[in-house]
């Protein structure tokens, strides 16, 4: 349809992907077979990737997901199964007319299961050159810490050689915080957060997805966070949301996963008129595209589909998107 082919054409930035949120159910069976990697014999989920496919329709919390998800990236063992599955996502985002990722990775999930940082990185990075390459689109990594872990765990994770290294090295533009929020506020991390901005990392967080508005506020004023990842529950505090506007915060929305997760019952109920009419900049993204149903252009299609945005809108989107991103000045140029 002529709106498909208008929202496909639209200059997007993705900047809240979870790369291994990108590991299909067929994928997932294919690396766990090649790696000898046990998926659980107790739930019938994993009886075919159809079964599992199946229940991913019927996630009831974003907890229930994660439990999932964390499962789901154990079968990722080699460098080149970071790099085919970053790779898998680059394409599709490619095709749904991206032109700039910022991309999210989980080290502590993998580490913590005996998989070296640099495996994961070397991986990833293979994948982000061939992208750039063949597909002329631009990423950035966002190395982010699984709230869910102790902060001394986050932190020794942080401060990890190969991992300092990454960021020394340019291979990491920033951090983030993911992972189960409501019984971990933003405060739990502000030595990690400090740490980072010491050495010139850009931050992010997770928040008002589960969590409560203060989280957001704790999240920047706190945590010293650039932007806000989801922060779809900013309309619950008007003040902070007039001051999110005023400071061009930009917030990461991914309204496909808020329904899937259940935050909200339709796409219809995301803030997106709210947002607008605030000036708050937001942009729209696919979080964990393989769980959820939909990559970027699909979230597109469906907030177009809830709101009936205007041009003036959509372009208004894109070049708040493009003013949130953290590439260099120059890319931004190209872009807008
Ligand atoms: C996530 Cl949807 C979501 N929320 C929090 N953490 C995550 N990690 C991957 N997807
Ligand atoms: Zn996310």
């Amino acid at each position: 349809s002529p709106v498909h082919a208008f929202l496909k054409a639209l200059p997007k930035c993705e900047q809240h992907i979870h790369l291994e949120g990108a590991l299909t159910p067929a994928v997932l069976f294919t690396l766990a077979r090649r790696n000898a990697i046990t998926l659980p014999q107790d739930d019938p989920a994993y009886a075919s990737p159809e079964a599992l496919l199946a229940r991913y329709q019927r996630f009831t919390s974003l907890d229930d997901f994660l439990h999932y998800y964390y499962i789901g990236m154990s079968a990722l063992v080699t460098a080149g199964d970071f790099e085919a599955l970053a790779w898998d996502y680059f394409q599709h985002a490619a095709a749904d007319g991206v032109q700039h990722a910022e991309v999210f990775f989980d080290p502590q999930a993998h580490t913590s299961r005996g998989i070296a940082y640099a495996t994961v990185l070397d991986g990833f990075t293979a994948a982000r050159k061939r992208a750039q390459r063949e597909l002329g689109i631009t990423t950035e990594l966002i190395c982010c810490f699984l709230r869910h872990l102790p902060p001394a765990d986050c932190l020794a994770t942080f401060e990890h050689e190969a991992v300092q290294a990454s960021y020394v090295g340019g291979q990491v533009t920033g951090i983030g915080l993911d992972s189960s929020e409501a019984d971990f506020p933003p405060t739990l991390f502000e030595e990690l957060f400090f740490r980072a901005g010491k050495l010139g990392l850009k931050s992010t967080a997770h928040a008002g997805e589960e969590g409560p508005a203060s989280f957001i506020a704790d999240s920047l004023d706190k945590l010293g966070t650039q932007r806000i990842d989801h922060g779809r529950r900013l309309t619950e505090d008007k003040e902070l949301m007039a001051r999110v506007a005023r400071d061009k915060i930009l917030l990461t929305t991914c309204p496909l996963s808020n329904v899937v997760l259940r935050g909200i019952s339709h796409v219809r109920e995301m803030p997106i008129r709210a947002f607008i009419d605030a000036g708050v900049r937001f942009s729209i993204n696919s979080d964990d595209p393989a769980y959820f149903g939909g990559y970027i252009l699909d979230n597109y299609c469906a907030v177009q589909e809830a709101f009936q945005l205007s041009l003036k809108d959509w372009d208004w989107i894109c070049r708040g998107a493009i003013e949130g991103s953290w590439c260099a000045q120059e890319r931004k140029d190209e872009l807008l």
